[in-house]
Formats: structure tokens, sequence, C-alpha cells
């Protein structure tokens, strides 16, 4: 059953109840009592949006009508005992999986996604975010199949088994395929397979199998080794640490090994322009404030969206979805609403925390269920219906109760952090040293990690950041491990600087004098303006993909291969770009063109960042979900440049008729199709008239256009090493069938030496070069 579902059986004349019930009646009737029988469920064959066109709800009802399928009429015959997620790559199309799982039956769930090498799947979700989110979501067994063979997943099985408290399963394939004698085949054998399924069972692993290329030979010898290794197939046990961590797909947080800095700037009160952004659905304006946070170094934003005249589940759902388009930074889900936090929980991507719950019986009752279901850790605040205690006692009781709660809930310990609440030195003096008191109570007498806010202490007072920074250095001694504040309040980070330095959290200091090199490197004055360069904690835990560093303009200037010279330095294109943010990027290009040309600013602008894209994904550092971003951001940046060049065009109605035609393809197998558009709209704008054949264009439709159009040049587009040959095989074709064409080639991966190869006429480094290529050739 691993692919029926309704997309996949679309044109195979079955409906997904017969195929999920037929299949489900065979396996029974095969397994009897001898076995145990899952229904399988693979990806669902679509993309989840904004990647691709396919909505998180149109995914869950995929797999719940698959679910239904299998358990209609269970309680009159045994069916299936268990429902196997497999070959997943996207964290996110996981997770509504589960929850479609979880929310039409209660049967028990094992789910495996598969990875690359390097630890991260496809659509880069790491290892520990893939434990902690399916941990979270109350799978049964996780772990990995299919991927690689056995020798290329050993490491990855290290980090499920040292990371995971639920069983971990392993399914890797025969190896890796190979060519023999010009079949394809995969390298491990049934005994080398043998071999390394013990291993795996010795290190802790609960449920064994084989992926593609196994055979019932290669099962049969893994369950010998593994009987052998383990006495009668015992699951060994692991011991593994409890940590407080929340993610995205490709960045894990924990509390507790370094300071966390929550980023409290996307939080309508008292912020006039945000409130108007809000109302306003500008979600720009939310991105920039995002973005800006992440720069100034926040390891996690707290989201609230709270407003008393807007649908506040559908805006903080919204919000969420916005940011995790652009950013992988994790999320605190803030709202007063359950109904807000549970939108937002359902439709996050990771494991989020929850901002908040109290000891209040009703906040109790609605958030821990909230938080339970979709795996998050919770933010409780030690207020009750009291109000907030006036002592550390008093508050370290409410905090119990909420521990407590959250257990009896189902939710980990270690998954419930506590604000001690912070309260105003002017009008409650004493209570400033009941908060600090209560921070290492709640530490130490409870276990867990605490969080704080601490601005609302200065309030009423004059000189506030002074009154903040200290109150955060007294909360740091007592043992705080994550602040709510502003990441560029100098002072504060200041302090945090020199703190890590202090309780040797930063080893010899290192962060410490890196950070006082560039403070002084900076022109006096600077220091203590906007931006704040300040040692960050090294909470990735693995090899995280960080944002691409954008290069500053300020600092390097790009050169401009039409005026020579260096670009305007105001700019933020190319950052908005390699963020792969669309509106920025479009406003930045309105703002360019007012002083260089469209071809300076994609020369100068577009192809360097989505260059410093490519490199950056190459390097494993980004992942196709931000190549994806960037894409449309260069695209979003085209969009007015292609206006300013059909204004101009139309300026010139008058200019001698079109030359041409010339068609455009990027050759077959090959969907980049940016660099042949520029080169469309550049040619159009130099009036040759152009005939588009799109992107991904079989040889024989690029024949067929030459031959109908009676077309003279053709321009090939390919990017990628293994669509050269591609274009190598139009080149014959046309050769064959329209030998007078002239053939002018370009694309990122091609050299003067690789257009020969292809057996091109022409190699044209850019959209200039094709135009002096085509003026000359039809002069
Ligand atoms: Co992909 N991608 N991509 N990608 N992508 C590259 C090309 C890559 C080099 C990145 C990398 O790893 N460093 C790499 C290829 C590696 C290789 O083969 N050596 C790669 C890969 C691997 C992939 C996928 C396989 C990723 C995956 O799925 N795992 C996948 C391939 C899908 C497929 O094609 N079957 C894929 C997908 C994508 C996106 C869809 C996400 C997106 C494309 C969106 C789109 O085009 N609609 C994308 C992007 C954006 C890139 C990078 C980052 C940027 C490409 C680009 O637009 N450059 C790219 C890295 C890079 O190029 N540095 C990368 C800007 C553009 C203006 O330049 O196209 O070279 P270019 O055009 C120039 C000149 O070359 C010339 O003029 C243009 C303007 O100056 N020119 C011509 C081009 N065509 C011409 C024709 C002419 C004349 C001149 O005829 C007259």
């Amino acid at each position: 059953t691993f692919g029926a579902n309704r997309f996949k059986l679309e044109r195979g004349g079955l409906s997904v109840a017969e195929a999920v019930s037929a299949a489900v009646e065979v396996a029974r009737q095969a397994a009897g009592d001898r076995a145990l029988v899952a229904l399988d469920i693979g990806p669902t064959g679509r993309v989840l949006a904004p990647l691709g066109d396919a909505s998180f709800e149109e995914v869950y009802d995929t797999v719940a009508e698959q679910v239904r399928a299998a358990v209609a009429g269970a309680a009159q015959r045994r069916g299936c005992d268990a429902v196997l997620l497999e070959t997943f790559t996207d964290l996110h199309e996981l997770k509504a999986a589960v929850l479609a799982v979880k929310e039409n039956c209660d049967l028990p769930i094992l789910a495996t996604m598969s990875f690359e090498e390097g630890g991260h799947t496809f659509f880069g979700a790491c290892v520990e975010s893939v434990v902690m989110t399916l941990e979270g979501l109350g799978v049964a067994a996780l772990g990995v199949n299919c991927s690689l063979g056995p020798r290329q997943l050993l490491p990855i099985v290290e980090r499920l088994c040292a990371l995971s408290h639920v069983p971990v399963m392993v399914q890797p394939n025969a190896g890796l395929p190979v060519m023999r004698d010009g079949i394809s085949s995969y390298d491990v054998t049934p005994d080398e397979f043998a071999e390394f399924a013990a291993h795996f069972a010795g290190m802790g692993v609960a449920v064994l199998g084989g992926c593609c290329d196994t055979t019932p030979e290669h099962i049969a010898k893994m369950t010998a080794a593994v009987r052998q290794k383990t006495g009668d197939l015992a699951v060994l046990r692991r011991s593994v640490p409890d940590a407080t961590a929340i993610c995205t797909p490709a960045r894990p947080v924990r509390f507790g090994e370094d300071f966390v800095i929550i980023g409290e700037r996307l939080n309508p009160t008292g912020k006039k322009a945000l409130q108007a952004a809000l109302r306003a659905g500008d979600m720009d304006y939310v991105l920039k404030e995002a973005v800006k946070q992440q720069d100034q170094g926040a390891h996690v934003l707290d989201v609230n969206v709270g407003l008393p005249d807007v649908d506040e589940p559908a805006l903080l759902r919204r919000a969420v979805e916005e940011i995790q388009a652009v950013l992988d930074l994790p999320l605190q889900l803030d709202s007063a609403s359950a109904d807000a936090l549970e939108a937002a929980a359902r439709a996050y991507n990771g494991k989020p925390l929850l901002n908040s719950v109290s000891g209040k019986e009703s906040s109790l009752r609605t958030v821990l269920p909230i938080a339970k279901k979709y795996g998050a850790c919770v933010l409780g605040l030690t207020l009750d219906d009291r109000g907030i205690p006036a002592t550390a006692e008093e508050r370290l009781a409410v905090a119990r109760r909420i521990v407590e709660e959250a257990e009896r809930t189902g939710i980990p310990r270690r998954d419930v952090l506590i604000d001690c609440l912070t309260l105003t030195a002017s009008a409650q003096q004493d209570l400033v040293r009941e908060t600090l008191k209560a921070v290492r109570r709640v530490h130490e007498e409870l276990g867990v990690r605490t969080v704080l806010g601490v601005s609302n202490v200065s309030f009423g007072l004059p000189r506030r950041p002074l009154v903040n920074r200290t109150m955060f250095v007294a909360a740091l001694a007592q043992g705080l491990d994550a602040a709510i504040m502003n990441p560029g309040d100098t002072g504060m980070r200041e302090a945090l600087a020199a703190w890590r330095l202090l309780s040797g959290i930063d080893h010899d200091a290192q962060d410490y004098i890196a950070w006082c090199n560039t403070q002084e490197a900076l022109v006096p004055g600077q220091a203590h303006e906007g931006a704040v360069p300040v040692p960050t904690a090294a909470h990735p835990a693995e090899n995280t993909p960080q944002a691409p560093a954008a290069p500053s303009p300020a600092t390097q200037p790009v050169e401009s291969p039409a005026s020579g010279g260096s670009l305007p330095s105001k700019d933020g294109l190319d950052t908005a770009i390699t963020r792969g943010l669309k509106d920025e990027a479009g406003a930045r290009t309105r703002e360019l063109i007012k002083i260089l040309s469209p071809i300076e600013i994609i020369e100068g602008y577009i192809v360097p960042a989505l260059d410093s894209v490519g490199r950056e994904y190459e390097a494993k550092r980004l992942f196709l979900p931000q190549l994806i971003k960037a894409a449309e951001a260069a695209k979003a940046a085209f969009e007015p440049l292609k206006e300013a060049l059909a204004a101009k065009a139309g300026q010139e109605a008058d200019s001698p008729s079109q030359r041409g035609p010339i068609a455009l393809a990027t050759v077959y197998g090959d969907v980049h199709d940016i660099g042949k558009n520029i080169v469309k709209v550049i040619l159009e704008n130099y009036n040759f008239r152009i005939v588009d054949l799109g992107k991904d264009v079989p040889p024989e439709r690029v024949v067929e256009a030459v031959k109908a159009g009676n077309i003279p040049v053709v321009g090939l587009s390919a990017l990628m090493t293994t669509t050269v040959a591609s274009m190598k095989d139009t080149i014959e074709k046309l050769r064959q069938e329209c030998p007078g064409v002239k053939v002018i080639v370009g694309g990122a991966v091609l050299t003067p030496e690789l257009a020969d190869y292809a057996g091109a006429d022409f190699y044209a480094r850019d959209a200039m070069e094709s135009v002096r290529i085509v003026s000359k050739l039809l002069e």
C-alpha cells in the first residue's frame, strides 16, 4: 500500500478504499498469526507549500483516506496491527501524515525517513530534529529506511540511538547501486548485511529490516545474526540523556548547554508599525523583523500577533508559515488564545515552544493537551487563579503544579520550561529578589529550564537599559537558561558576552576575544548602534545549515561588468535573494532601477546572489527549500526589470522592425530557466523576436520548432553537468535535420570547452554576450 493514495491511484482504475482494503486482506491472510501486518504509507508524491502546491491539510486528507480505508470494518475482523510511514524526506509532510494516522485510528505508528550521506534528508531535516519532532508526536518507533547501505547509515544510526527515547528502527538498502556487466545492482551481500544488522542490534536498535534490493536471504541471515548477538531478538537497552530542546527541521536549539536568546520583537504590544502591518496582513514587515532578529543573533523567535480585532488563530498560523518559509530559527508560539496556539502548533514545521500555560485551572486544562498532541515544549508562567504570588516559595509551588500536571498529561518534564515572571522594581522592589530566588529554586528543585523576560523590571525608572542589564546579569547568576529579549539590545548582549566568558561556557574566551576584535574594527560610535555582532551560542547540534552569509555591500562592493566600477552599496537585493524574501527583492530592485541599468542589476546583483546560494547548496549548508526560495526571490527581482525593459521597448516602437527569430530552450531534463528567461528579455530588448520553447524541452521539439518557424539561430541553456549530454543530443539532432541553423549555448556549468564538446557554434557567457553574438550572426 506504499503508494496507494488518491494521487498515485488516479489513473489506475481502483479507488483508495478498494486498493487498501484488498491489500490489507491479502497481507492478513499471508501473515495469519505468525506475523504482524502494517499499513504501509509512503510520501504522497506532492510537494508541500510554499515549495510545492500541496497544502498541509491536503496531505493530511490523503493519508487519512488511506488510514480509514485500512481500518474500515476492523471491528469485525483483524486487519492491520500498525501503521508504517516510511521513506519520507520532508518532515512537515511526515508530521501531516502522523496526525492523519493519530486522528483516524488507534494503531501504533512506526515512522522512518530517508537520509542522505551527511545526515540530512533531501529537504534538509537533521537527525536531531527528526527525533524530537516524531518523538513529540508520539510515534511508537522512529528511524531510517532506504537511503543508503548499512555502512553509510552507521553514523546516522549512531545519532538516532544517542537521541531517541523511543525504539529505533533501521531498514537499509543492500548497499549502494553499482554497475556490473552493464547491469545495475547493489553491493552488499547477505552476509555483510547480517554483520551490520547485528552491529546495529548491539547499539540498541529495536526494529531491523531491509529496503531496496535486499532479498529473503538478506533478511534470513540478518535474523540469524541478530538472534545470535542479542539472544532471542531481545532489544538491548540504551540510555538517552534528557535534553530540553525545540527545533525546525534544519535547526535544533537545546536549552541549558548555552544561553538561549528568544527574540521578543514580533509582539504588537506597544509597536504601532507592527500592529498596522498585522492588521493589513503585511507579512513582509513581519519577515523583515524576523530576519533582523536572526541577524542580531536570536536563537529562537517569539511570535505574537494578538490584537483585539484580528482572527488570531488564522493570523498566527499564517505568520508561522510565512516565517518558516524564509527562516529556520525555531519559534515560540505566543498567544493567550488556546485556539491560536493550536492552529499554529498544527501548522508548525518541527517542535515549537508554546508560550504559555499558567497555573490557572482553565489554562492547564486547555493548553497542556495541545502541547501533548503536537509534541511541543511548553512555557509555564508562575501565576495562577490568585495572580502572581509574592514569594519565591509560592512561585515554586505553582511551577511544581504545572510540571506535575504536564507529566499527568503525558508531557515529559524535559519539555516544560518555567518563567518566574519579572515584576517592576519601582513599584514592588522586594519582589525582584523573589523572582531571582525562584529562578534558582525552580532549576534546582524541579530540574527544569528557566526563561525570563527582564525589561518589565525597569518600568517607570530613568536609564532603563542599565536596570535591565543589571537584572539580566543577576538572573544569569541564578542559572537562567533563556531570556525573552531584544537581540539588538547592545547592553544586554555585551553583558551576555562577558557572562559566557566568566561562567566558562565560552571556553578559553575564544568568542569573547573574537567579538572584541570585531568591535574594535568598527568605526568608533558604530558599536552601539544597529546590528550587534556578539558571540553567539553554538546551538546547532549537527552540521546545521546557516542562512547564507550574504556579502555585505558596504564592505564588498560588487564588480559591475557593465561599468567596471563598484555598485551602490545601499541596496540589499543580494541579501533579499539569498534569504528568499520575494517582496523585499522586488522592492529593492525597484529602488536600484532608478540608478542602474537592468543589465547592471542582473549581472551585478542577481547572478552573484544566485551563485552564492548555489555554492552554499553545494557545500550542504543550504537545502532544496532555500534554493527554491532564492530562485523565487530572484524571479520577483526580475519582474520590475522586465517591466522597465518593456517600457523602454515601447518608447522605441518606431525602431527598425524585429530581427530573428531566435528559438530559446532549456534542454531536456533541466528545469533551470531563470538564465534563459533573462537572455530572452535582453534579446527582446535589442529588438530580436524570440520563440521561447520553455524548459525541459526534448530535442525533437526544438527541431520541430526550428523547422516550422524557419528559425536561423537557436539558444540552448543547460545548468547541470548531467544535462550537457542532453544539449549535445539536441545539437546533433539539429545538425541532422536543420543543417543551416546556428547554435549558441550558455548556462552555469558550461565552459567554452564543454560548448565545443556539445557541438555548439558559440558559447555565450552571459546575456550581453548573446546579444553580441546574435547581432553579428543576423547582420
Ligand atoms: Co539548481 N542546481 N538544481 N535549482 N540551481 C544548480 C545549477 C547547481 C550548480 C547548484 C550547486 O550544486 N552548486 C546544481 C548543478 C550541479 C551540477 O550539475 N554541476 C543544481 C542542482 C544539483 C539542482 C537539483 C538537481 C537539486 C535537486 O533537486 N537536488 C535540481 C535540478 C532539477 C532539474 O533541473 N532536473 C535543481 C533545482 C533548482 C531550483 C528549481 C530550485 C532552482 C531553479 C529555478 C528556475 O530556474 N526556475 C535552482 C537554482 C536557482 C539553482 C542555482 C542556485 C542558480 C541558477 C540560476 O538561475 N542562476 C544554481 C547555482 C548556480 O548557478 N550558481 C543551481 C542565475 C542565472 C541568471 O544564471 O542560468 O547561468 P545562468 O544564466 C546566465 C548565463 O549562464 C547565460 O546568460 C544568463 C544570464 O547572464 N546563459 C545563456 C544561460 N543560458 C543561456 C542561453 C543562451 C545564452 C546565454 O543562449 C543564447
